[in-house]
């Protein structure tokens, strides 16, 4: 009698197997453009299980490594790491992941055409999606703020050529000041007429770029420095001398992280690091803002990337798996599982596509944009839902992620299943780029400046009113007038109160918006929005 084994989940092409993805971008795009990247999507949705998946798997179970001497004794603190997380960095620049966000060759659509790009790549990209996104963010802040000085840096950052492809650091965080980045204490000197950096950076992710953004509080010639964020400047850096050479940075450990293995990331002490200043003195928060506004986005891009794998592994499984006579997808507990997850998932996506096309058209502004909104509008809305949007697919994608990884039983305990990696990467969503409550307090730091409430119950009344399904659009309806007497209700409550509150506030918001992003959509599966509405309204 033959054994029994069973098969387990198998990943077919990320872009065919994807309708809700195809279904989007069909919609979405105009046809000349559809014209243009659907193949290469196609393509690369092959890539993404194939030899792409190979250059991360093989990254994953290689970890960088910190050789702090070189035999003779020298100090060196070079980080080795494998060969599959240097591919990943030529198919990042071949695939033109940044590049597709800077070239706009798509106009306000350019935005929605990269995020469909990573959002295949990331899930097997062993996370290079991290370094990648602070390369976006870099480009994105030097567009804003670094002029033709930053020219040449900004084309490295945006170049489709391996050889020519850089990617950028993020240095913000300090011991002193994770969230409360205030507290930063790295000082910038000015010696010889050269700014020169001295602090130690305590996470500094893709610590292999080429170059990196920091925040550093200057010092005045008698010593002296302004206190608080307000005290904060942004500088550039380069990581290596032209020698290869380390900047005078020294790579103090690596951090020994929960997920994320393959990523290097690292804490440094400063020791003078050179450093050029970008902006005005004084602003480096509020230019650095520009920066983690884009990680945030592509935090969310890549968690609901994450979202999608280990859905579309569950659903693969349980259409495999046997269990008391039949597939366990067709038990109805299963069957509801799945379907429950399906609904989350899809109303994150459409939440982070909305909040794409929104910056494509902000970047790209045209009077008559998909949106119907002014440009300063547009950058309100965005303001107000940027956080909101990050924290919502954070928490959703680390709990179905938990709950997905049951549907393989002890099997999705096991390390070789690759469960276990999608489970521990998926808990740094709520973390990378600031935690949930720093989020919800974000918004209301956003809600108070720009008084944009009013506007976003205006935008979301709009976006519904253009929608078709009479009965759901009743309830959302019916929903977002509960939702703004709760928040006016709320608003009464004073600072601490309020404050005691921004979490449930930002996912009220956050379910709201979601069910008015989805029902804009011409092909809504009702079944899910339903299920959706029930357990979220
Ligand atoms: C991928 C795997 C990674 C591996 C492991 C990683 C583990 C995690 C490692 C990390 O450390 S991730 C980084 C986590 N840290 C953060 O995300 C920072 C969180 N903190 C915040 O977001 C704070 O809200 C912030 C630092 C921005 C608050 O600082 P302040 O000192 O209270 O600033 P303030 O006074 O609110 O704002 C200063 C200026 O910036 C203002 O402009 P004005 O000067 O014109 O008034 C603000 O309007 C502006 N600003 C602040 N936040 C903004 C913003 N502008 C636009 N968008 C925003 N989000």
């Amino acid at each position: 009698m033959s054994e029994f084994f069973q098969a387990g989940p198998v990943l077919r092409n990320q872009f065919d197997d994807d309708e809700l993805l195809k279904s989007y971008l069909n919609e979405k795009l105009p046809t000349k453009v559809k014209k243009e990247i659907t193949d290469d999507l196609k393509r690369f949705g092959d890539r993404v299980v194939s030899d792409v998946l190979e250059m991360a798997k093989s990254a994953e179970a290689n970890p960088p490594q910190l050789q702090q001497f070189d035999a003779w004794g020298n100090r060196i603190d070079k980080v080795v790491v494998d060969k599959g997380w240097t591919d990943l960095h030529k198919v990042s620049a071949e695939e033109q992941i940044v590049k597709l966000g800077y070239e706009r060759k798509y106009g306000p659509h350019s935005r929605i055409v990269q995020f469909a790009k990573l959002y295949l790549f990331h899930p097997s990209s062993a996370f290079y999606s991290c370094p990648l996104a602070m390369t976006d963010g870099a480009a994105k802040l030097l567009e804003l703020y670094g002029g033709e000085a930053f020219k040449k840096t900004f084309n490295h950052l945006t170049s489709d050529k391996p050889d020519q492809f850089w990617t950028s650091g993020q240095w913000m965080t300090e011991r002193a000041g994770g969230s409360d980045v205030s507290n930063s204490e790295t000082i910038a000197r000015k010696i010889n007429g050269e700014w020169r950096l001295f602090g130690t950076k305590w996470f500094t992710s893709a610590i292999t770029s080429e170059m990196s953004m920091a925040l550093a509080r200057i010092e005045e010639s008698d010593g002296t420095t302004v206190k608080g964020s307000r005290g904060l400047s942004l500088f550039y850096i380069e990581i290596n001398k032209p020698d290869g050479s380390l900047n005078n940075i020294e790579v103090l450990r690596l951090k020994d992280k929960l997920g994320t293995k393959a990523l290097p990331t690292a804490e440094l002490k400063l020791v003078g690091t050179k450093a050029t200043l970008v902006g005005n003195v004084g602003e480096g928060v509020k230019q650095i803002s520009s920066m983690f506004n884009v990680t945030r986005l592509y935090n969310s891009v890549t968690s609901i990337a994450a979202f999608r794998r280990i859905l579309t592994l569950a659903t693969d499984y349980s259409s495999k798996r046997k269990a008391f006579d039949k597939v366990i997808g067709q038990h109805p507990l299963t069957a509801s599982l799945l379907k429950n997850a399906n609904a989350d998932f899809q109303a994150c996506f459409h939440f982070t596509f909305l909040i794409a096309e929104i910056f494509g058209n902000e970047e790209v502004f045209e009077v008559n944009n998909s949106l119907n909104l002014n440009r300063e509008d547009l950058n309100r809305i965005l303001r107000l839902l940027t956080p909101v949007l990050k924290l919502y697919t954070a928490k959703r994608t680390v709990q179905w992620t938990s709950e997905l990884l049951e549907v393989f039983g002890g099997v999705g305990y096991i390390e070789d299943s690759g469960i276990p990696t999608l489970y521990r990467d998926s808990q740094v969503f709520s973390i990378w780029e600031g935690t949930t409550n720093v989020l919800s307090l974000d918004l209301l730091r956003a809600l108070k400046k720009d008084q944009s409430w009013p506007l976003l119950v205006q935008f979301l009344n709009a976006e519904l009113s253009r929608t078709t399904d009479s009965d759901s659009k009743k309830q959302v309806e019916a929903e977002l007038k509960k939702l703004n007497e709760w928040v006016m209700a709320t608003y009464k409550l004073g600072d601490e109160g309020l404050e005691a509150e921004a979490r449930e506030m930002a996912f009220k918001i956050g379910n709201l918006v979601s069910a008015v992003s989805w029902l804009r959509g011409e092909s809504v599966d009702y079944e899910l929005l339903k299920i959706f509405m029930k357990k979220h309204f």
